[in-house]
């Protein structure tokens, strides 16, 4: 007997439309602006401006109609736009999933980086078209696009796994994603924009 909460799907194809980041059969999507993005740039009065010069749109996610539930596995695309603000790449939030289970991402156009912190130890994995990240249990995760074009990936992971926001705002990502010249500059977490220290790693 099953013990899912709910029926699990029946199997069905869904298309990538590469184009314009379209899935179809299409579940629900969102459009997450600098404003959304409140006490996660490290320079806080830049993130101010960018949201007083036209709040633009950093990321967005769309995802197939696979339910978040126990035993399904659903995906979502993400696009994170090119740009900075006060030298940190864009970036998604990050979180940590409250049941710890893994994930996959698929990188998929552009260059980005997928930062993951177990709340002692951070690692940063390059992601590029046809590279898989994984993301094991217990690490939380945030992407940075370091190109100049709109990065995008594919995420696979568990409907049971759920999405806890508040836990980067608590213990941070470890490290941060700044510019650098034409390189990406990892950064010790607190240290204030422009003033990279010594043990800064570069990529
Ligand atoms: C991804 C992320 C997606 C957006 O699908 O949810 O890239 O990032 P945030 O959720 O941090 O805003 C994933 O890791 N799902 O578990
Ligand atoms: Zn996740």
């Amino acid at each position: 007997m099953s013990t899912s909460a709910t029926p699990p799907l029946q199997p069905f194809a869904i298309r990538f439309g590469a184009d314009n980041a379209t899935l179809e059969p299409q579940g629900p999507t969102l459009q997450r602006r600098m404003s959304d993005l409140e006490g996660l740039f490290a320079d806080r009065r830049a993130w101010e401006q960018a949201v007083a010069d036209g709040d633009p749109v950093v990321y967005t996610v769309v995802s197939s109609p696979v339910p978040e539930t126990a035993r399904e596995l659903p995906q979502s695309i993400t696009t994170i736009f090119p740009g900075d603000t006060g030298g940190e790449f864009w970036m998604t939030k990050g979180h940590q999933h409250p049941d710890p289970q893994g994930e996959i991402y698929l990188g998929l156009e552009g260059h980005g980086g997928l930062l993951l912190f177990d709340g002692e130890r951070a690692e940063w994995l390059d992601i590029s078209p046809g590279v898989i990240g994984y993301i094991p249990p217990g690490w939380a995760h945030r992407s940075v696009n370091v190109g100049d074009e709109p990065y995008r990936f594919l995420a696979v992971y568990p409907g049971s796994a759920g999405h806890d926001y508040g836990w980067v705002l608590t213990h941070g990502m470890g490290l941060r994603a700044r510019r650098s010249a034409d390189r990406v500059e990892l950064v010790p977490f607190g240290t204030p924009a422009g003033t990279a220290g010594p043990t800064a790693r570069s990529h």
